[in-house]
């Protein structure tokens, strides 16, 4: 066919692309090729002032997500008994009055905290679901089984508590002008810590572009990962830590820089507080019982820590690793220290202070943003019931999270008091978020009601839902993002057989529960709403796709220093947001929620220095999840393309080990830990180190359902051997997904 001739009615039109579809976590800008009411292309927008059209494989491949055969089309109710497989259609009028009056019957009778909302990961539905739990008057919104919420909370946790705010390497992300911009200069030396962003574009940004455009620059890179990912094998050092000891490194690298001199004396002086107090806890830490810790050679940590403190500016990108170390907190604020002590903080080039665009918040990142939207009585009075409050200071302080490893705890006890139900929102828990995926599906197929919202049928929907709603991708909504680089507005453009968008349907539900909270007339006035500080309406934005605060402006990361300028604090003095207007090396925030206030390393739950005896049983670390560019978390297993590229479940192994126990590449075998085992085919490769294997996560298989509708979850899901309830003192991070000890053997 003349190609030219197919485009002649093509429209294209140019947004964010947020989940569904890609899955991820902060979008980029795309072009939308639209024919006859259908999305026929996606590509990345050439004009997007920070990604110039790069775009990941899955933003390509959203047509076939789209436009799949086993995509959810219309609402569903299940027909016979949970598990079954069997449902039927419903309307959506059957749909929402029916949800409608069981969640009313539940709270009637139990009160509306027995419903827990569920979300996974930091989708573009965290700001529908918090909406309609919040209007239904539920407290306990959570990221369903992840232990220890130990996904980005952590880190945004852990840097509130030390600097009052959350930072960012400084990839010139925040002026039009990127690596022109007069201001900006590359890091001098750059530490990717614990992430893969070449593979992942973890975190918001498409960092792994920007990490080597920063190289071609110049940056030099330390590399700490126990794998030999890309980027570590083009680092001028690579530490290849045992996992989860990334807080004694941190520790031994401040011994160091602080023992030696080399931190910012000025900067120390004048903005830091508590810095003697970490000068003392830093000398448990010693080169020797860090190397002997960590595994990495004591020369090694120095060189690195060295190289590190003498660049200026230097920068430290990290990833979830970090937090799901054992006391997340902890490490989070010994990694923090080292930006800080060092005086990266806020410099061209070093870690960016960083909030939303004009400070717009779709989904909230903190109790201060939480109580812009809601209120100050509004967000108090939610706290007193939300689970995990009242043990843990930071789940009670920071954030809305209710606690994922005790509403699992109280699934089971039903104590203080019972759970009734459940609403899950972009989560498959049955083949990727939870620890002791059993436990869990145990749990909740007991509850009164279950309801869930997807793009697909998933081994989770199969297993404990009563309804079930089909999803829009990101061309089927309106919705914007707001993480960091310019607001975004994703437009709706198609409609794909009865599917709706997140917002649109948890605000039908929402204002059915609270026409107060939701007085809106519809979606778009709402969006207009939150985006008010922008000065644009929703249609204004969408019509210009993207917006960026000028420079000045406090949001973003322009101008640097800005603790000089007081443009941090509430108050308007200069210094930080923080009790003492100071980075806090020394917490006077964990200080008083009872906590230790300076960073120190523990152990993980199992490990060879930990429980040694276990180490002989099961001689290897098992970590798992390093994410795979094709795949986000358990989607896209059914996507032709993508599933091409990472066609199978597999294990990563060191050559050494395979020979020593027998295993082939290819060849399929049992990983076992002491909770379970998992079933996945043996990759030999280098990468790994011989006592550690890497097993990637989500794994469910769409094309064989099963007698049992579980998709293979059972043979296949790795979180059978990761436990719940390791979560940190705090409340956030130590979910050990990264180091839990385990043998192999062939199927
Ligand atoms: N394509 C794609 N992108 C994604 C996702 C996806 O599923 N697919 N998931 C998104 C989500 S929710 C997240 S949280 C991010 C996660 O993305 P990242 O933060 O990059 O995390 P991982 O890929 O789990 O691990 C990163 C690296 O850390 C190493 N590592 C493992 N254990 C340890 C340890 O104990 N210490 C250290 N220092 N390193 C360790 C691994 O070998 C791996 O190379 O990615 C996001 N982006
Ligand atoms: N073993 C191991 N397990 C891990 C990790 C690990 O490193 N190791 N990483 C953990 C981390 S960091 C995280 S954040 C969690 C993530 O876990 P989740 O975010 O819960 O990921 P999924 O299980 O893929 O569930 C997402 C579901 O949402 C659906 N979906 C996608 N987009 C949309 C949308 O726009 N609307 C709706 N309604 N549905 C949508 C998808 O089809 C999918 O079924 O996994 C964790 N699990
Ligand atoms: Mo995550």
């Amino acid at each position: 066919m003349d190609e030219r001739a197919d485009t002649k009615d093509v429209q294209i039109i140019k947004m964010g692309a947020w989940s569904g579809g890609p899955g991820c976590h902060g979008g980029c800008g795309v072009e939308v090729h639209v024919k006859d009411g259908r999305v026929i292309k996606v590509e990345g927008d050439p004009d997007h002032p920070f990604l110039q059209g790069r775009t990941c494989p899955r933003v390509l491949a959203t047509t076939q997500v789209m436009y799949h055969p086993d995509r959810l089309k219309y609402p569903l109710k299940r027909a016979g008994e949970r598990g079954e497989g069997k449902w039927t259609r419903i309307s959506w009028a059957e749909a929402y009055d029916t949800i409608y009056a069981r969640m009313k019957e539940i709270k009637e009778k139990y009160g509306p905290e027995s419903i827990v909302f569920g979300q996974g990961t930091g989708r573009d539905a965290g700001g529908p679901i918090l909406l309609l739990a919040y209007a239904y008057g539920s407290p306990n919104w959570t990221l369903l089984g992840l232990s220890g919420i130990s996904c980005f909370t952590p880190r945004l946790a852990g840097m509130y508590v030390t600097e009052g705010d959350f930072t960012f390497m400084d990839a010139a992300q925040f002026s039009p002008l990127r690596y022109e911009e007069p201001e900006w200069t590359p890091p001098k030396c750059l530490i990717v810590w614990g992430r893969e962003p070449v593979g992942g574009c973890s975190d918001h940004y498409a960092t792994g572009h920007w990490m080597v455009d920063c190289m071609k620059r110049g940056t030099k890179l330390i590399v700490v990962d126990p794998r030999c990912t890309w980027i570590a094998s083009r680092a001028d050092h690579w530490l290849q830590l045992r996992p989860a000891t990334d807080g004694a490194l941190a520790l031994g690298m401040l011994h160091i820089i602080i023992n030696e001199g080399l931190y910012d004396k000025t900067f120390v002086e004048k903005w830091i507080y508590g810095f003697e107090e970490l000068k003392k806890r830093v000398q448990e830490y010693p080169p020797d019982r860090v190397s002997y810790i960590t595994w990495i050679p004591k020369e090694k940590i120095i060189d690195a820590a060295r190289l590190y403190a003498k660049s200026k500016p230097a920068a430290i990108q990290w990833g979830v690793p970090v937090d799901m170390n054992a006391e997340a907190t902890s490490v989070i604020q010994a990694i923090t220290s080292l930006w800080c002590v060092t005086g990266n903080l806020d410099i061209p080039g070093g870690n960016v202070i960083c909030r939303g665009p004009f400070g717009v918040s779709i989904y909230p990142y903190s109790t201060e943003e939480l109580t812009a939207i809601y209120g100050k009585d509004f967000v108090q009075k939610l706290s007193e019931k939300r689970i995990g409050a009242d043990r843990y200071p930071l789940v009670k302080n920071f954030r809305g999270w209710a606690l994922s490893d005790v509403v699992l705890e109280q699934m089971e006890t039903g104590k203080p008091y019972p759970i009734k139900g459940m609403w899950i929102q972009t989560n498959n828990f049955l083949a990727c978020a939870a620890g002791e995926p059993r436990r869990h599906f145990e749990a909740i197929r007991k509850l009164d009601f279950n309801v869930v919202v997807d793009l697909f049928m998933t081994p989770t929907a199969q297993a404990i839902a009563d309804i079930v709603l089909p999803a829009g991708t990101f061309p089927e909504k309106d919705s914007v993002f707001s993480t960091g680089i310019p607001l975004n507005a994703i437009q709706k453009v198609v409609e794909v057989e009865e599917c709706k968008s997140d917002w649109e349907i948890n605000f039908e539900l929402a204002r059915r529960f609270n026409p107060e909270i939701v007085h809106w007339n519809n979606v778009r006035e709402m969006l207009t709403e939150r985006i008010r500080p922008s000065g644009l309406t929703f249609d204004e934005l969408s019509e210009q796709v993207w917006a960026l605060p000028p420079k000045g402006h406090p949001s973003g990361s322009a101008p640097y220093r800005r603790y000089e300028k007081g443009l941090l604090r509430p108050d308007g003095k200069p210094g930080f947001r923080t009790p003492t207007g100071k980075i806090e090396v020394y917490s006077t925030t964990l200080e008083s929620y009872g906590l230790d206030p300076l960073p120190y390393f523990e152990e993980p739950p199992e490990s060879p220095l930990r429980t040694p005896e276990l180490w002989k049983e099961f001689p290897l670390i098992l970590m798992t999840g390093r994410r795979s560019p094709v795949l986000f978390h358990s989607e896209h297993r059914q996507i032709p393309w993508l599933r091409e590229i990472d066609p199978d479940p597999i294990v990563e192994i060191h050559p050494e080990t395979a020979r020593r126990l027998g295993i082939e590449d290819g060849e399929w075998v049992w990983i076992e830990g002491r909770r379970g085992r998992a079933k996945r085919k043996a990759k030999l490769t280098l990468i790994v180190h011989p006592r550690m294997v890497m097993a990637p996560h989500g794994w469910w298989l769409p094309e064989k359902e099963g007698e049992d509708h579980s998709y293979g979850v059972w043979d296949l899901n790795v979180n059978q051997l990761i436990p719940m309830g390791y979560q940190s003192k705090s409340g956030f991070g130590g979910g050990p997904y990264k180091c839990m000890l385990c043998k192999i053997y062939k199927v």
